[in-house]
């Protein structure tokens, strides 16, 4: 492979760190479960509006194309390669009484992380078999669970169109198609080895081999952050005892977009701001100031609708889960005081 041909006007942190001097350092490496550069850059390539543009195809490749991830961990997360990630699942430190009691601003709460599990190749280097091993023992694991997390397992393979896509609509269930996801090669064999688990009220919900092999989330109407944050606690120390997780000292829990590494978790809200909404340069000043990112109602790369924006904590990495979820809150309050001034 040749340098690429990076456009003049891309502005993702491949396009800015991927300097020829880089690409001479790392083009003839392999990682430990065979991933090269030329598989890591795909996603950003094809996809020129990328943010970010990389993805990686197992823990290995992190140390191994370090000279590329490294800038790109530091500029995201504001995390450099001496420092070492912490964790903090003790729901009795997160301060967040129900910013919204009277149910006016926030429609609904959600908290995901990602997980991988240990000792496996990422999504874009599975190979089928491992792709529907890794199914499997997931499904056995999560079909222990018990109370709340009670639940079943909905396969996306004879899954029928409109289950699948009122599942997408109502915010349950990831899209089909991403094409950043595809040209990383995570859609590969699509939709065979992956599904969906969800207690009765879709409270709790894990999918299964997308982006990562886990992403175990918990969700429900309203603004009560702690209840939603003390769900998913429950369910990561219930699903951890069954399912060993792809975790480093330094880059915390492992996942497939540097973006998710550390605590691998996002914690956002529905809100509905409509006054913000028509000064955005006084929004972001407020998103800015909190480490918060702003995206449309269905997610990554979609638009707001309404009034209605999904708000979630930015940095994952170097900070604990407790101090992730604690962005998010802190920052929704001074947006919805923001809000009723502008009333
Ligand atoms: P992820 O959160 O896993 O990084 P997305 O940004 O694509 O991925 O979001 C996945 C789905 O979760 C989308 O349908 C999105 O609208 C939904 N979602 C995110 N936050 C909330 C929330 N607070 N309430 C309801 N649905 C949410
Ligand atoms: C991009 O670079 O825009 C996409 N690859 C998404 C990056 C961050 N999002 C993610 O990990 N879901």
């Amino acid at each position: 492979m040749n340098y690429p041909n990076l456009p003049k006007d891309c502005t993702s942190m491949l396009c800015k760190h991927l300097t020829p001097e880089v690409f001479e350092i790392l083009k003839d490496k392999k990682s430990a479960h065979g991933f090269t550069l030329e598989q890591i850059i795909n996603s950003g390539l094809k996809n020129i509006d990328s943010g970010i543009g990389v993805y990686a195809g197992d823990q290995d490749s992190y140390a191994v194309f370090g000279a590329l991830f490294d800038p790109i961990i530091e500029e995201y997360h504001g995390f450099g390669e001496e420092d070492a990630h912490k964790s903090n699942l003790n729901t009795d430190e997160l301060n967040a009484p129900n910013p919204d009691p009277e149910g006016e601003f926030i429609l609904s709460t959600r908290i995901r992380v990602g997980r991988n599990v240990d000792n496996m190749p990422l999504g874009p280097a599975l190979s089928q078999a491992q792709r529907l091993e890794i199914e499997s023992n997931i499904v056995s694991g999560l079909n222990t669970l018990e109370g709340e997390l009670e639940g079943e397992y909905y396969p996306l393979l004879g899954m029928s169109k409109e289950v699948q896509e009122a599942l997408i609509k109502d915010h349950f269930l990831f899209k089909e198609g991403d094409r950043f996801l595809d040209a990383a090669g995570l859609n590969r064999e699509w939709p065979e080895g992956r599904g969906i688990y969800h207690n009765n009220d879709k409270t709790f919900l894990v999918w299964v081999n997308e982006e990562d092999q886990l992403r175990i989330i918990s969700m429900q109407a309203g603004g009560d952050i702690k209840e939603v944050f003390t769900r998913l606690i429950n369910a990561i120390n219930s699903i951890g005892t069954k399912v060993p997780f792809s975790y480093s000292d330094h880059l915390g829990y492992i996942t497939s977009c540097p973006t998710n590494l550390g605590t691998a978790m996002r914690a956002s809200v529905h809100i509905t701001l409509p006054n913000l909404a028509k000064d955005m340069d006084a929004f972001k000043a407020i998103t800015d100031k909190y480490h918060l990112q702003i995206r449309g109602i269905h997610g990554e790369h979609s638009q707001s609708e309404g009034g209605v924006y999904d708000i979630s904590n930015r940095r994952r990495l170097g900070i604990t889960e407790v101090e992730a979820v604690q962005d998010m809150y802190d920052g929704v309050v001074a947006l919805i005081t923001a809000e009723k001034a502008l009333r």
